[in-house]
């Protein structure tokens, strides 16, 4: 049995953990818990998350929230040779952490989570049309940074190198897709190029098996 567990599965935050994992290619056991399901009413489950969110992901003793935080575990203690999630220096890791946050607080936490609060969970937070189109413009002006950073036809948001910030973005492009926002082109077909990743593919078939 592996050491990592991790606890999630049909939901785009606890998708970039399985995809960092494939793409760091280790072993790991899946506890297919889905968001708002009785599945997350177990008292194994609540021991896990007193919180009721997914992702969790233990290693070991260690258990982690926060999808991005988790990726970011994963990419600082297990990145080598060419399985890499961040550059290796300093500088470079200081960019890739800029992105993910912008991506987690930017297009994740300020618009397409107020979209979904707003609307399909309207029943818990309240439904309001306003914060709904509100956020939606936002995140058409914030994924125009990214767009503008990939404009010179480079392969990843970084550059050169696939990180953990692509994969954040990605997960974010889809989502925002599927809440029929406006994705430009350019963005569009990196999205198109990300998912033909076999980890991509790998992670795709464990998180979201009923697809
Ligand atoms: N910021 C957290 C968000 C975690 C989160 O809200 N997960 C959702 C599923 S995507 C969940 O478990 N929701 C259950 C609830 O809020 O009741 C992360 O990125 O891991």
């Amino acid at each position: 049995m592996s050491r990592r567990t991790l606890w999630g599965i049909g939901s785009a935050r606890a998708f970039r953990v399985h995809w960092a994992l494939q793409e760091l290619g280790l072993d790991y056991q899946t506890k297919p818990v889905r968001t708002r399901t009785p599945a997350m009413e177990t008292p194994e489950f609540q021991l896990v998350s007193p919180r009721k969110k997914i992702p969790v992901f233990e290693d070991g003793g260690l258990k982690l929230f926060e999808s991005c935080a988790i990726v970011s575990y994963l990419a600082r203690t297990y990145g080598a040779g060419d399985k890499q999630l961040m550059p290796i220096d300093a500088a470079g890791q200081a960019r890739c952490d800029e992105w993910s946050y912008f991506v987690a607080t930017e297009l994740d936490g300020t618009s397409l989570y107020v979209i979904r609060r707003h609307g399909d969970l309207s029943e818990i937070y309240g439904e309001s049309s306003v914060a709904v189109d509100c956020a939606g413009e936002y995140f058409v002006r914030q994924v125009a940074v990214p767009e503008a950073e990939m404009a010179d036809g480079r392969p990843y948001l970084l550059g050169e190198q696939f990180t953990m910030a692509d994969i954040f973005l990605t997960t974010c492009l889809t989502w925002g897709i599927r809440y029929e926002q406006p994705v430009p082109e350019l963005l569009l077909a990196y999205r198109v190029r990300m998912t033909e990743r076999s980890a991509y593919k790998s992670a795709f078939s464990i998180c979201y098996p009923d697809l």
